[in-house]
């Protein structure tokens, strides 16, 4: 199986790519190649974003490797909080407060579309490849559920009752803008293998 880092420094998405490339690629994280900086994400895009994370683990550590950068982009807010999703509240990356913003911005807005976004920038072999990823929903009225992370308990994604913290990660990461995206890198992977 192939071996490939995953520049991030976010333990729930270390988790859920774990879960969504099992059985194809194994994941090194962060901490195992050592690395404890803060990587810039200075770039006004999650193409950029993305490829900033990547080139900064393989230019210093020197390892092929992948990053995420992803969001949220509400309608009704001109697709905020978009590349900022992580601050939104703050530099201090607090989820709660960042939920609690979106859902105070939210108030009174008819419109509640939205969706999440990510992209993977790949590192592999000296090139440079990105896969997409995008599931659209609502945004609830109030915080539901325990489970996942971030904007996860105020989503609800087109088909489903549940938000992203109800249904467990099981059905998150078969069906998330995450798995869209880390089914693209793993079909990827899989034809260079061959
Ligand atoms: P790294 O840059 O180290 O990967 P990060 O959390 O800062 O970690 P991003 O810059 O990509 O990652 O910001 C993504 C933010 O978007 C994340 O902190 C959440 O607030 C939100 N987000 C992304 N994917 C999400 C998901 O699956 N469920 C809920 N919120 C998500």
């Amino acid at each position: 199986m192939r071996t490939l880092v995953f520049a991030t420094n976010n333990l729930h998405k270390l988790a859920e790519m774990r879960q969504i490339l099992s059985g194809e690629v194994q994941i090194l994280s962060l901490a195992d190649i050592e690395c404890r900086e803060d990587i810039p994400e200075t770039a006004g895009t999650f193409e950029g974003n993305a490829l900033m994370k990547a080139r900064f683990v393989k230019e210093r550590y020197g390892y092929d490797c992948f990053a995420d950068d992803s969001g949220l982009e509400v309608e009704s807010l001109d697709f905020a909080p978009g590349v900022y999703s992580a601050r939104y509240a703050g530099e201090a990356h607090n989820s709660g407060a960042n939920t609690d913003k979106l859902l105070s911005e939210m108030q009174g807005k008819s419109n509640r579309r939205a969706r999440f976004r990510t992209v993977i920038a790949l590192i592999l072999d000296g090139g440079e490849y990105m896969f997409e990823g995008v599931i659209n929903g609502l945004i609830t009225e109030e915080k539901r559920g325990g489970g996942g992370f971030g904007y996860d308990p105020v989503f609800v994604p087109d088909g489903y009752t549940q938000t992203f913290a109800e249904m467990g990660d099981g059905i998150k990461n078969n069906i998330s803008h995450r798995a869209l995206a880390g089914r693209r890198l793993s079909i990827f992977l899989s034809n260079c293998n061959a």
